[in-house]
């Protein structure tokens, strides 16, 4: 495979800086307290780190509302610290790759204090402002109705210059204007051009479908029946645009005039998309990114926007959206991703899994079987190979401290609930709010897991005695060492896992997952028990058959225990 294309093979691991390792004893993950874990990860099998945002930030939304794109958060360290990170990581071997949050700024970067300081100011078109519109009894209404993914309206008043601005996430994240030119300019400059200069390896984009805003703004035309857009041009639930008319014009730009004088990757956060609509992006023809997140997988079970709105779901739904994402590339010149985990995600054991004692080792191996298995560039959360769990669900909402979980509790107890729908929509919560990927990594079982020598600024999850990465690097049958089994196979047989084709076998088996990986005539065979009870099994593919990989010892011939899972080589 092609030498510049090392991306292609890669295992990505997360860190999200807040809640990782605390050097400093401040109770906040920051950089030093990353590096002495690099040879950690190193022996894992990981070769990028993805390094969620670093730079200066009022963490309104934990660092996606950037103030300054050119400095690192005190809360994380300081210039010098990054610098000897990268050193650090690349003295290894590994590549290091930054967040690129460039739909919106922190209402606290200088652009738009500029911005919002007066309508004639030079940078006033950086940002989206509008005039208010008035509703027939005269009450100022924002210029359309679109509704952030924060809550509420995704419009902001300003006093002082009397008009709106919009925001599609939090108050604080005014969206950037990416049809000024020179905006674009800056943005390329502060944002992408001095990380890469300093020798940064790639980047994942935030929320990489939304730059291009569709023009004259108009409303989202709202189907009664369905509270969702009847314009397939909008998103459920919030109605706004996506993929918007000029998106691919802005990203062909940024690859010509950035990324391409690099020897770097790419990783959108495109989100729902259509084969067609994603092909768009990561097809390699069209010279725009690498690769991207596809969501069907995670957000089984809820909805981008309104993720508490739970949606029950089968496994047949499961082995669906597995085979979306790993087969929308199939016959095409475009590469893709491997995940189930994020910082905005329930943590998989939790979601996919189950987590009683009896089942959790065995489902969180199903789950690392799964990952290590399929098509696309590898990327794991920080603490998903320990299976690290959701919170307690005997914590109340005071645990939470996620804007967005915040803001739409706050939002629903103005509906004035009952009892029963408190009850429901905590329990909502407690399956998918992006809390659960966010409480501190359990290091060990002394105080704060390790985490830090002080209390945390978000709580330990209370399992951190019993789960932990301590406990499991000195035990070989542990998630943990599971996990580097998993990904030792994978690197062994990349072109079957990583390049390989995806095919499902007997799809419609609602209990087991199997399918095939085949490339250049060889094939690999992959089965896993979705569920907690035993199930008959017989192979259902000729030839001879050597188990590479397997999270139980496979003694029944014609069945699989509960989360069982195995890989085999077909010789
Ligand atoms: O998330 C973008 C996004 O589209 C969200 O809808 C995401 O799917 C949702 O939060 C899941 O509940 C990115 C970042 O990953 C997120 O952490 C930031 O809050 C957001 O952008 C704004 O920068």
């Amino acid at each position: 495979f092609s030498q510049n294309q090392w991306w292609k093979e890669s295992v990505i691991y997360q860190i999200w800086p807040a809640s990782y390792r605390d050097g400093n004893g401040d109770g906040w993950g920051d950089i030093p307290g990353i590096i002495p874990t690099l040879d950690h990860l190193k022996n894992l099998g990981v070769t990028v780190v993805w390094l969620s945002p670093h730079y200066k930030s009022p963490q309104k939304d934990m660092g996606y509302d950037i103030s300054d794109y050119e400095a690192v958060d005190p809360i994380y360290g300081n210039m010098e610290d990054m610098d000897k990170l990268i050193e650090e990581i690349h003295k290894r071997g590994m590549k290091l790759i930054c967040d690129l949050v460039i739909n919106h700024t922190s209402d606290q970067h200088a652009w738009f204090q500029e911005s919002k300081s007066s309508r004639d100011n030079p940078k006033r078109d950086w940002y989206i402002w509008r005039d208010a519109k008035y509703d027939e009894n005269g009450k100022r209404i924002p210029p359309t109705n679109w509704r952030s993914y924060f809550s509420g309206s995704a419009w902001t008043w300003d006093e002082q210059t009397q008009q709106y601005y919009m925001r599609l996430f939090a108050e604080s994240q005014p969206d950037l204007n990416w049809e000024n030119e020179q905006t674009r300019k800056a943005i390329y400059d502060s944002a992408v051009k001095f990380w890469l200069d300093k020798g940064v390896d790639g980047f994942r984009i935030d929320t990489a479908s939304l730059y291009s805003k569709k023009y004259p703004l108009e409303d989202a035309k709202y189907d009664p029946n369905k509270d969702s857009p009847t314009d397939e041009f909008y998103f459920p639930d919030t109605g706004l645009c996506k993929h918007g008319p000029r998106i691919h014009e802005f990203f062909k730009e940024l690859n010509s005039k950035m990324f391409s004088h690099y020897d770097i990757m790419t990783v959108g956060e495109v989100g729902e998309s259509t084969k067609e609509d994603a092909l768009k992006y990561v097809s390699a023809k069209e010279k725009e990114m690498d690769m991207m997140f596809l969501f069907d997988l995670v957000q089984l079970g809820t909805r981008d926007a309104d993720k508490f709105r739970y949606e029950p779901f089968t496994n047949l739904d499961f082995k669906k959206a597995v085979e979306v994402q790993s087969s929308f590339i199939k016959g095409t010149d475009a590469w893709s991703t491997v995940f189930i985990e994020n910082h905005d995600q329930a943590r998989c054991v939790s979601k996919f899994g189950d987590i009683s004692p009896e089942f959790w080792d065995n489902s969180a191996k199903m789950l690392a079987t799964l990952q290590a298995t399929l098509t696309g560039t590898l990327f794991l959360y920080q603490g998903q190979e320990i299976g690290m769990t959701n919170l307690p669900s005997s914590w109340g909402i005071e645990e939470y401290k996620d804007i967005q979980t915040i803001n739409y509790w706050a939002d629903f107890l103005k509906t004035n609930p009952t009892e029963f729908e408190k009850e429901n929509l905590m329990k909502n919560i407690g399956r998918y709010a992006r809390d659960h990927a966010r409480s501190p990594v359990q290091w060990d079982d002394s105080t704060n897991a390790g985490f830090s020598k002080v209390v945390p600024w978000t709580r330990v999850n209370d399992n951190y005695k019993e789960l932990n990465v301590k406990k499991q690097t000195n035990d070989p049958n542990s998630v943990l060492s599971f996990y580097k089994k998993a990904l030792k196979v994978r690197h062994d047989y990349s072109d079957l896992f990583v390049h390989g084709e995806f095919n499902h076998v007997d799809f419609a088996n609602e209990k087991v997952m199997s399918y095939t990986k085949t490339f250049e005539g060889k094939t690999a065979y992959v089965v896993l028990n979705l569920t907690k009870v035993t199930v008959p099994f017989h192979a259902q593919v000729q030839g001879d058959l050597k188990l590479v990989l397997a999270n139980t010892d496979p003694k029944e011939e014609g069945s699989l225990k509960p989360f069982e899972s195995r890989v085999y080589v077909i010789q």
